[in-house]
């Protein structure tokens, strides 16, 4: 797939989930360097950035995005040849990948911990993180139930349930404003993250903040199953989270809209749950308070304040 496809794509949400998109991100500047014809550094860094730039942007709240496109350039910034560059970048690129794929399954053996025989659990949207964690508990043998929401607009819910089925997991379809209704037959939530800031906020799909909220008023633990790379290091310096606004006809198609002339569609893609209202979030690292947010951007993805500022040019604020 070329790169205007994989953008595109990721765009349309065909590729879809912050850790997919990463590695989509990751496969297809893989794929559009061993396709480049430069030979020499300054025309191979020039062609590569520009294609890094390209994604990064493409989604703007998940931030698993320009993490991963960043992570995996910096060789192609730092190298003083050509070879350096093209071989550096792919050796990262790959172990990028490699790295993603192991996260999400380590995330599934710590996460399955904080279930039980019997739970029941709730998710919301459809995170290969969040499901990890069911699956591995369900797959260890644990008889588990599971309450999966639909997911306005775009029926994420519907992905969820078919993986849950497949699994032979017992599952309750409900729509998203019923999850405060079925709280009170809930052990533990867990969902999963496009963004956490470096105060232990989770940006997760629209509709995650609600049930977080419900389940701490209901005293259910409320748990966000999140690889490293989705920490903002930016938020360090203050910068916010854009929360991605998508097209009204996800939610009312135009001819409906053509005849209320008064009315707006709002449709924000994603809420910010606060770290008040989050137990623990489930790492590859482990299992961390949200308030050590600021010790997995600098320990564990290794950003110091002089990359924030040199090297990390996808995020300018808006
Ligand atoms: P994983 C998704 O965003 C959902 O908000 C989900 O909770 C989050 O990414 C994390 O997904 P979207 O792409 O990386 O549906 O755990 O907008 O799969």
């Amino acid at each position: 797939m070329n790169l205007e496809e994989t953008a595109g794509k990721i765009r349309s949400m065909e590729i879809r989930g912050a850790g997919r998109i990463a590695r989509a991100a990751a496969q297809a500047l893989l794929d559009y360097s061993a396709g480049s014809d430069a030979t020499d550094l300054e025309s191979y860094q020039q062609r590569m950035l520009a294609a890094a730039d390209l994604l990064a942007t493409v989604r703007p709240t998940a931030v698993s995005l320009p993490n991963a496109v960043n992570l995996i350039s910096r060789p192609l910034r730092k190298a003083e040849r050509f070879d350096e560059a093209k071989a550096g970048f792919e050796e990262r690129a790959h172990s990028f990948i490699t790295l993603s794929e192991h996260a999400v399954a380590r995330i599934g053996e710590i996460g399955a911990r904080h279930i039980h025989d019997g739970d029941v659990v709730m998710t919301h949207c459809n995170s290969e993180a969040a499901l990890r964690c069911i699956l591995t508990a369900h797959a260890q043998g644990m008889d588990i139930e599971v309450y999966a929401t639909e997911v306005r607009p775009r029926n994420q819910g519907h992905i969820t349930i078919k993986t849950l089925s497949e699994a032979g997991i017992r599952t309750n379809f409900i729509v998203d404003s019923a999850a405060r209704s079925f709280m009170k037959e809930v052990d533990v939530c867990i969902t999963g993250a496009d963004a956490i800031t470096v105060n232990g906020a989770v940006i997760n799909k629209i509709g995650t903040a609600p049930i977080a909220l419900a389940a701490k008023e209901a005293r259910v633990n409320f748990l966000v199953a999140a690889e490293t790379y989705k920490f903002a290091p930016r938020t360090i310096l203050g910068e916010r989270i854009l929360i991605e606004e998508r097209t009204p006809d996800e939610v009312l198609p135009g001819a409906v809209r053509a005849g209320l002339p008064h009315v707006t569609v709002r449709n924000p893609a994603f809420d910010v749950t606060p770290a008040g209202y989050v137990d623990l979030i489930i790492t590859e690292q482990g299992a961390i308070p949200p308030g050590m947010a600021y010790s997995i951007i600098k320990e564990h993805l290794q950003w110091d304040m002089d990359d924030l500022c040199t090297d990390y040019p996808y995020c300018e604020e808006e």
